[in-house]
């Protein structure tokens, strides 16, 4: 019998290659947006990470009409009081791409009043039935926000968040290691139950 399918609704190709590993071995055969011809944005008016998930993955799987696993994640940093966190890839403007993004952090902190570099990688994973209900799972990452970006692995922030347990930045890290430890890796540990439930429950097309 043929896999369900899983769509995987981002556009962000560095979570679509971290989905691939955090996800194999499930029981469905994932799918991203272009593969069903979604080729548009939803756009993210939620003021939580939550809020913009659920949005992304009922929108999604309402054009689909597959179950749908959307994420809405970023970084928070402690002195910037939770910035850039829902805006994290809106942050520098549109147009903008992620050594931008990271300057323009980079030069807003040394601007902060407090000298506390502290910040999190979170990450909400919202799962979507087309008829259905949908459901959330929650992962973060402690760091500390380095003071020059290092390493190319990962997307994003990863050059600028430095892990102390680790010794390096996010992006020096081998993608089997950040897929191991990271805030997406910890959402999709709590997601899994909840997807072989919706599997259980033959919902899907
Ligand atoms: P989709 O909405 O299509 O999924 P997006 O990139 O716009 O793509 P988000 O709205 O969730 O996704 O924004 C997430 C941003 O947070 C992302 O663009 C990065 O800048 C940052 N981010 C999220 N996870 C990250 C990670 O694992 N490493 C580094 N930066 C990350």
């Amino acid at each position: 019998m043929p896999k369900p399918r899983l769509l995987i609704a981002t556009h962000n190709q560095g979570k679509i290659r971290e989905y691939k590993h955090l996800l194999a071995g499930i029981p469905f055969r994932l799918v991203g947006l272009d593969e069903v011809g979604i080729f548009h944005d939803v756009e993210e008016t939620g003021d939580t990470f939550s809020e913009n998930a659920i949005l992304k993955a009922q929108a999604y799987s309402r054009e689909s009409g597959l179950l749908t696993l959307a994420d809405d994640s970023g970084l928070e940093v402690d002195a910037l009081l939770g910035e850039p966190g829902v805006r994290s890839s809106r942050y520098a403007g549109p147009g903008a791409g992620d050594p931008e993004r990271i300057a323009f952090l980079l030069q807003k902190l040394a601007q902060a009043e407090s000298p506390v570099r502290t910040a999190r990688f979170r990450c909400v994973i919202a799962i979507a039935q087309p008829a259905g209900e949908t459901v959330t799972a929650e992962g973060t990452c402690e760091g500390v926000i380095a003071d020059t970006p290092r390493g190319s692995g990962g997307f994003g922030y990863d050059p600028i968040f430095y892990l102390p347990d680790q010794g390096c930045t996010m992006a020096e890290l081998s993608s089997e290691a950040k897929n191991q430890i990271s805030h997406r890796a910890r959402a999709v540990h709590r997601a899994r139950d909840l997807l072989l439930a919706a599997d259980r429950a033959g919902e899907t097309p």
